[in-house]
């Protein structure tokens, strides 16, 4: 089972109990690349209310949601299928809200929208997250402050790095699909097999339909959707950094003949252009600056 950590535990009075849960955290990043999060300071309340506001977001019509003069976000926030799939195996059952966090910051502080060309309606649906973005941004940085200590980093690169103008949240959904599609082995997916490529992700998935999966030890685990939890994984950029000690894994998410689900994910990640090296030597990979390519 995916390891469920309690992160009231980061704030125990015994430096012992402290000690052991970012252990804890490190170990599954090093075992898993993914964990689930319980107490980690985020309302029931803002969850429901982010969920009930993403469902009536993606109930709009399709041509509200690619109008780009009307998208609730700025233009091509909106995403659906996989354009570029040529069989099963690369197509993504599912739509999604691909969002900077700039948007949300950015629109909601600036009530006349001079600034951007980001419309003003559904401020109920930035506004709550905005609410969300806000904690779970704190959450990432507390995390990932704790992976670089665990490996020995006492710089601030992660923190001076990914701030919130370079940070992204998607809202997934995964209609029902009835249809039983193979390509040689493989079925249709809501999102197909993939590794984030940021530092790390937290994602709020559905409470009651499963779907997520990812690989251990070579093969694929499904997640069980936990009410109290959050989860956690790490993306590629942490484990070039890491120098491979913390695992980036391949996971997808798997469709529901019969439900509809939802998910949120934030992107805990530095700008495009940021050089990462790894902090042991020597190192695994290359260094790459996407700009001279
Ligand atoms: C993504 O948005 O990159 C995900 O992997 C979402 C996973 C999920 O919906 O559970």
């Amino acid at each position: 089972e995916l390891p469920v950590i309690d992160l009231s535990q980061l704030e125990a009075r015994e430096e012992e109990a402290r000690e052991e849960c970012k252990s804890q955290i490190a170990r599954a990043s090093e075992e898993w690349g993914f964990f689930q999060v319980v107490n980690h300071g985020i309302s029931g309340d803002i969850l429901k209310r982010l969920r009930w506001e993403e469902e009536k977001a993606f109930k709009e019509p399709f041509d509200v949601k690619t109008r780009e003069e009307n998208n609730y976000f700025s233009a091509g926030a909106y995403r659906w299928g996989s354009p570029t799939a040529t069989c099963i195996k690369q197509l993504s059952w599912s739509e999604a809200f691909h969002i900077p966090l700039t948007d949300i910051i950015a629109s909601n502080n600036n009530n006349d929208n001079n600034n951007n060309n980001i419309p003003s309606n559904n401020n109920t649906l930035r506004l709550i997250m905005e609410h969300f973005a806000s904690r779970v941004s704190k959450l990432a940085e507390r995390i990932a402050e704790i992976l670089a200590e665990k490996m020995g980093d006492k710089s601030s690169f992660i923190k001076e790095n990914c701030l919130p103008d370079t940070c992204y949240m998607r809202l997934n959904r995964y209609p029902a699909c009835p249809v039983r599609a193979r390509c040689g082995d493989e079925i249709i997916n809501g999102l197909m097999a993939h590794t984030d490529s940021d530092f790390l992700t937290i994602l709020y998935q559905d409470h009651q339909v499963g779907g997520l999966q990812l690989v251990k030890d070579g093969k694929w685990i499904a997640v069980k959707p936990n009410p109290e939890a959050l989860i956690v994984n790490i993306g590629d950029l942490f484990q070039a950094y890491s120098n491979g000690l913390y695992k980036s894994v391949y996971h997808r998410v798997v469709t529901n003949p019969i439900s509809e689900r939802f998910s949120t994910a934030y992107f805990f990640c530095p700008s495009s252009d940021t050089v990462i090296d790894s902090f042991t030597k020597p190192s695994l990979y290359r260094k790459f600056n996407f700009r001279e390519y």
